[in-house]
């Protein structure tokens, strides 16, 4: 996968391939990153990449010629690549979409900063716009850089055996189990018996069963958008059946 970020500031991002998965995965060859200064392509003594709106107003929009002769040069270099633009407006990242883009052989992102850029851009050199949040940020370098790392991870080859994509949280749409390492006392707290049973099997359930108890009391949305697994439909049932049994306990006693 070939990565190319369109920025007036470039600088943000060596430190960014520098670091960690990204890193490892330019260093395996897995992935391709470079940051492309839009200013590079802006004309005149002072390569002004913003102007002031027409109809006024305040703020700057990043002006259309910069930004066409980047994205240019960027799809000469990349000529299969999509090209997605970092924007509020956009459709809110998630895993999800990091699966489809995984899939992708190239990704032009542009990180459009001041008020915006001139909307004569997007017809012929924008192919989705992305938003990483509903937050305002000051351009969509942040944004960039989440995309790519999120992306770079689920490139086969990237992660190793056990730290693989297919456990983490999102992965199949539960929150993570609980971890514990240690010591095994930490300010009078111990950790869970069954962790120490050396049982893989009694481990595995109850790691399942800590992950989807967690999704529900953190993000109760990811349970009401999944279409649950038969063993999640059953556990839930379970809970909800052992509750049922408290609950009328309770109003016996009154
Ligand atoms: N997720 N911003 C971009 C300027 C802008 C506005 C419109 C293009 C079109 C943001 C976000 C974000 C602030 C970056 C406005 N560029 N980017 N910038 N949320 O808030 O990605």
């Amino acid at each position: 996968m070939q990565f190319s970020v369109l920025t007036i500031f470039p600088e943000m991002f060596p430190s960014f391939w520098e670091h960690g998965i990204v890193r490892r995965a330019i260093a395996q060859e897995k992935i391709q990153a470079s940051a492309r200064n839009i200013r590079d392509f802006a004309s005149g003594k002072h390569r002004v990449t913003d102007d002031r709106p027409y109809g006024g107003g305040a703020g700057m929009v990043m002006k259309p010629e910069p930004l066409a002769g980047a994205l240019r040069e960027a799809k000469r270099e990349i000529p299969f690549a999509e090209t997605i633009l970092l924007t509020p407006q956009g459709r809110i990242f998630n895993q999800k979409m990091a699966k489809q883009l995984a899939s992708l052989q190239g990704l032009i992102l542009i990180c459009g900063r001041y008020e915006g850029v001139d909307e004569r851009i997007f017809d012929d050199f924008v192919d989705f716009e992305v938003s990483l949040g509903d937050y305002v940020l000051t351009g969509g370098e942040l944004g960039a850089m989440a995309i790519i790392e999120v992306v770079t991870r689920l490139i086969p080859g990237v992660l190793g055996g056990v730290d693989s994509a297919e456990s983490d949280s999102f992965s199949d749409g539960l929150l993570e189990h609980a971890q514990y390492t240690r010591p095994r006392e930490f300010e009078g707290e111990g950790v869970p018996e069954v962790l120490f049973s050396g049982n893989h099997k009694e481990i595995a359930k109850w790691r399942f069963e800590t992950a989807l108890i967690r999704t529900f009391l953190k993000r109760k949305d990811l349970l009401e958008n999944r279409n649950l697994k038969s063993r999640e439909l059953d556990t839930l049932k379970k809970w909800h059946r052992e509750i049922g049994k408290i609950i009328s306990a309770q109003s016996r006693g009154l």
